[in-house]
């Protein structure tokens, strides 16, 4: 379906989801117009896009490229094995996610977080720690409001961005004051043409950063991040001078900075290993943009962790109800098997083209697993013989 013909646009926006509306707000702050495009009959937007830019052309279903377009701007949902795409890149024209457009046109210096597990985590906690430290600060990107609309707000003194390897894969030019990779395990096989594209775009965060965070149990990171000014890393290993990690004194371990102890992990408000490295990230972010420390560490004491992520649900009689269903990949799940010794797992959903064998990887935990949804056959072929199912 097309309606609403319009001057010839040379660029396209495809999708109508959140990004697609952030950009066609965007394009109409700076005067530009563009053909929009859903490969749905009813994109969710199309309400909204009429408010934004009533004249608009837009193209809903199928593939037709239009002859005058030079460039499109893809929302993250949009794989390249999309028809429309694959035209598009098969004519070598210019395909790029909102976060360029963003990094092109912010005024205001960004942090830029990556990784497969914990993003959101951390990038809420280093909102909150720079918060804390009484900067200016605005959070976005995949955690939630869309990059561009952050533009509109008044500028801050720092923008916190969580970016996803889809928004990464369609950005060339990412000058971030600091780039965090947590880590990086195969995630989002659907979309991305293989695992190491996947790799690959999530590495690109470090490509223009002026100073890199990286994980010391990721060789490949050090070698990506070796270009940038500053490097800080963070892991579970007692750390070297001016790097993050964990160290024992007297029967306690403590978050550390080189020889210094910070702050017991029993004081982490946060459950797990895996946020106590999240923490450690977040702290090494912070000292790259000069934050002060015990303003960051009144963060860690108080953040609970967000929904759906390792949150205390209940206790009933002995047993504690935690809901991690944000863990959607077997890495994430078996990473939360781990913060507990004896477990009844409920897991389902769709499966993401990935080997759910991993989540069995903790046998002496599993007390039993209640397999559901779509996959859950393939849960309970994962779990064979390691439990009851
Ligand atoms: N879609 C179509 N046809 C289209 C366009 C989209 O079928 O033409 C479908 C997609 O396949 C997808 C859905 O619509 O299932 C949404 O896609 P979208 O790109 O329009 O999504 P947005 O609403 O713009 O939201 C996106 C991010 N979503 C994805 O990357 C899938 C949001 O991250 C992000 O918060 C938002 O931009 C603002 O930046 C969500 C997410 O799930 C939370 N991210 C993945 C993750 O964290 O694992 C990467």
């Amino acid at each position: 379906m097309s309606r609403s013909p319009k001057s010839k646009a040379t660029q396209m926006v495809a999708g109508l989801g959140a990004t697609g509306l952030s950009i066609a707000r965007y394009l109409q702050r700076n005067d530009s117009n563009a053909i929009y495009f859903d490969s749905r009959e009813q994109p969710p937007g199309l309400d909204e896009l009429s408010e934004i830019c009533p004249d608009a052309e837009v193209v809903l279903g199928g593939s037709r490229l239009p002859r005058s377009i030079e460039k499109i701007i893809a929302s993250p949902g949009i794989p390249d094995s999309h028809p429309l795409l694959k035209k598009a890149l098969k004519k070598k024209l210019e395909v790029v996610s909102d976060i360029e457009l963003f990094a092109r046109d912010a005024s205001a210096p960004f942090a830029a977080i990556t990784g497969s597990n914990g993003k959101s985590t951390v990038t809420t906690l280093l909102y909150h720690m720079c918060v804390a430290d009484g900067r200016k600060v605005l959070a976005g990107g995949n955690l939630g409001e869309p990059a561009l609309d952050l533009l509109h707000e008044e500028t801050p003194e720092i923008y916190v961005l969580e970016l996803s390897s889809f928004q990464l894969h369609r950005t060339q030019n990412l000058p971030a004051k600091v780039a965090v990779l947590l880590n990086v395990s195969p995630d989002h096989l659907d979309w991305h043409a293989d695992e190491n594209e996947y790799r690959q775009s999530k590495y690109r965060v470090y490509k223009d950063a002026a100073a890199a965070v990286i994980n010391r149990a990721d060789e490949q990171a050090a070698e990506y991040a070796a270009r940038c000014d500053r490097v800080v890393s963070f892991g579970l290993d007692s750390p070297a001078a001016g790097h993050y990690g964990l160290r024992t004194d007297d029967d306690q371990t403590y978050l550390a900075c080189g020889e210094t102890l910070l702050l017991s992990t029993r004081e982490l408000a946060m459950y797990g290993l895996h946020n106590q490295l999240n923490a450690l990230a977040a702290l090494a972010a912070g000292d790259l943009l000069g934050l002060d420390m015990s303003a960051m560490l009144r963060v860690l004491v108080e953040f609970p962790g967000l929904p759906h992520r390792m949150q205390f649900v209940a206790r009933i009689g002995a047993v504690d109800y935690v809901n991690d269903s944000k863990a959607t990949s077997p890495h994430a799940a078996s990473v939360a098997l781990r913060a507990f010794d004896s477990i009844v797992l409920i897991a389902g959903g769709k499966n993401k083209g990935l080997d759910l064998s991993q989540m069995a990887c903790e046998p002496h935990r599993m007390r039993a697993v209640v397999a559901i949804g779509a996959s859950a056959d393939d849960i309970a072929r994962a779990f064979k013989g390691v439990c009851t199912v």
